[in-house]
């Protein structure tokens, strides 16, 4: 053949090869095995012989009134996935045959607080707890073993011919590695409404995750209703980070979130940053500042430029006012009084401001927690030290006592991009892809502070570029899921390759809960 011919040849099958692509071979897919289907990862885990089967009458019981809200979500979870109406719940010390048991035991030793025995039979499903949260997490593990598609709300009864719902019977035991898994919002530089707050919580407790952090005020807004000092919002709250309208909180706003996280076992920890940070305070009162001048609000992202007058009494009357206004709203033993990134104080006026802040908080009953910048100061018995910065140690702290929250920030900043082209998220502390995220043991990120000083593991999202909860969403998962594994999961058991396969079979879950997580490269979506 002529070189002219090979051309038009090529050009020919080129033509035909760009027009009739094959059809993509659809494998279908391969059940997920139980033991992928899970994030985090459980303690003890075995597969028994035979099938539970759900019918359209399955009841789920609960032998404790305590038990009887895990009961419930479960029910509500299943919802019409397997017949026509609801599975119906009922609080009762013998539960018939196949039923779905959530059952109280005695042996809180083996459980603790958190912990829970599932197990899968042909007969039935029981989930024994010592305690209600424990019966919650059991209901969290059984919920990630159903199908994903159950997650949908416009969920439908299954058709007459269609096979019934099975689940192998398997049984797990599992308790979490530390009592402190969190995650932070901060609501300051970009306010979030109750209800965003609330989605938060909801994808919080699918990973179990039980300690949500409010950052409550900062430069940029002012977010909780003080009564006592009333422009702290209508002037402090009233615009974030670009200009915006921000917002606010009212207590009984507030409260409602600390309800709804109290369900679902989160606890509420209340930020207010201070003595920096507060810009927001300074310019709703010119009391606070040293000066008498109230500076005008800030929409910017700089930090470190602002402080309370230290050294007037007003300033400490204002401190107490509001640490005894939000205690009493909030059940939780801890206060965050921030105290991070001052640069406007001497050491020493640092110091004794924290030593006198802590006094206040103890005042109102409650645990003080601050950012790491607080470790030299004279802490209490009972102090916790939020560790942020990389290449530094609260091993001071530690040394008088004080427990630890592991977040540092080149692994547990949330709000870092994933990678160089990632829309939204700042770099300071460096690229945070998942392994990133994931890949670490807390007791080994800080010289000086051991194992036996955490007290757990927090994810901090700050919200310099975060307008909206599509926002959170994108940067904290899958990275949030990173870290609640890291926060119960025993460090022997995990392994990223692993962790990657399993963290692959929550997208179709997050999926049929809307959230908008990032399809980071690396993991295997299924
Ligand atoms: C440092 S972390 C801060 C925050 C910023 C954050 C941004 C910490 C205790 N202070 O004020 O929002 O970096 O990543």
């Amino acid at each position: 053949m002529a070189r002219s011919s090979y051309f038009v040849l090529i050009i020919a099958l080129a033509i035909v090869a760009c027009g009739r692509r094959p059809a993509p071979t659809v494998t279908p897919a391969a059940p997920i095995a139980p033991a992928q289907r899970l994030v985090p990862m459980p303690v003890e885990m075995a597969l028994r012989d035979g099938l539970y089967t759900f019918t359209p009458t399955t009841l789920v019981a609960a032998t404790s009134p305590d038990f009887a809200f895990s009961a419930r979500f479960l029910a509500d979870h299943i919802g019409q996935a397997v017949g026509p109406d609801p599975l119906k719940v009922e609080v009762t010390a013998t539960p018939p045959g196949g039923a779905i048991t959530i059952r109280q035991t005695a042996d809180d030793a083996a459980l603790g607080e958190e912990g829970y025995v599932l197990e899968v039979r042909p007969e039935g499903i029981t989930i024994l707890a010592a305690r209600p949260a424990g019966a919650f997490y059991g209901v969290q593990t059984l919920r990630q073993l159903l199908p994903p598609a159950w997650e949908y709300e416009a969920l439908r009864p299954p058709r007459k011919s269609a096979p019934p719902v099975t689940l192998p019977a398997m049984e797990i035991t599992d308790r979490p590695r530390f009592e402190w898994r969190g995650a932070m919002l901060d609501v300051s530089r970009h306010f979030l409404s109750v209800d965003e707050v609330k989605r938060y919580v909801d994808l919080m407790a699918l990973h179990k995750l039980n300690r949500l952090h409010l950052h409550l005020a900062d430069d940029q807004g002012w977010r909780i209703e003080i009564t006592s000092w009333p422009n702290l919002t209508t002037h402090g709250g009233s615009t974030e980070v670009g200009g915006g309208p921000g917002g606010f909180y009212t207590q009984a706003e507030y409260s409602d979130i600390v309800r709804y996280a109290a369900d679902r076992f989160i606890t509420i920890v209340p930020e207010i940053d201070m003595p920096g940070h507060t810009n927001a305070a300074l310019s709703s009162y010119p009391e606070l500042n040293c000066d008498g001048v109230a500076p005008p609000l800030y929409t910017g992202t700089e930090v470190g430029f602002s402080t309370l007058c230290v050294d007037k009494e007003i300033t400490y009357k204002f401190i107490e006012d509001v640490v005894r206004e939000i205690s009493k709203v909030t059940p939780g033993p801890y206060f965050h009084v921030g105290g991070d990134e001052v640069e406007k104080l001497t050491d020493e006026q640092y110091r004794r401001f924290i030593e006198r802040v802590q006094g206040i908080v103890q005042l109102q009953g409650k645990r003080m927690i601050g950012w790491d910048e607080i470790a030299p100061a004279n802490l209490q018995p009972g102090a916790i030290v939020q560790h942020w910065r990389p290449k530094t140690t609260p091993a001071e702290a530690v040394g008088k006592g004080a427990k630890v929250i592991m977040s540092v920030a080149n692994r547990a900043y949330i709000d870092m991009k994933y990678d160089a082209n990632t829309p939204i998220g700042l770099t300071w502390a460096g690229i945070v892809d998942v392994k990133t995220s994931y890949d670490w043991n807390p007791a080994d990120e800080a010289p000086g502070v051991p194992e036996a000083a955490l007290l757990g593991v927090e994810a901090p999202l700050w919200a310099e570029t975060i307008a909206s909860i599509r926002d959170v969403e994108f940067l904290a998962f899958p990275r949030l899921a990173a870290i609640a594994e890291i926060g119960w999961s025993r460090q022997r058991d995990r392994d990223w390759d692993d962790f990657r396969v399993r963290l692959g079979s929550q997208g179709s879950r997050w999926v049929a809960l809307g959230v908008n997580f990032y399809r980071a490269p690396e993991i295997p979506w299924r």
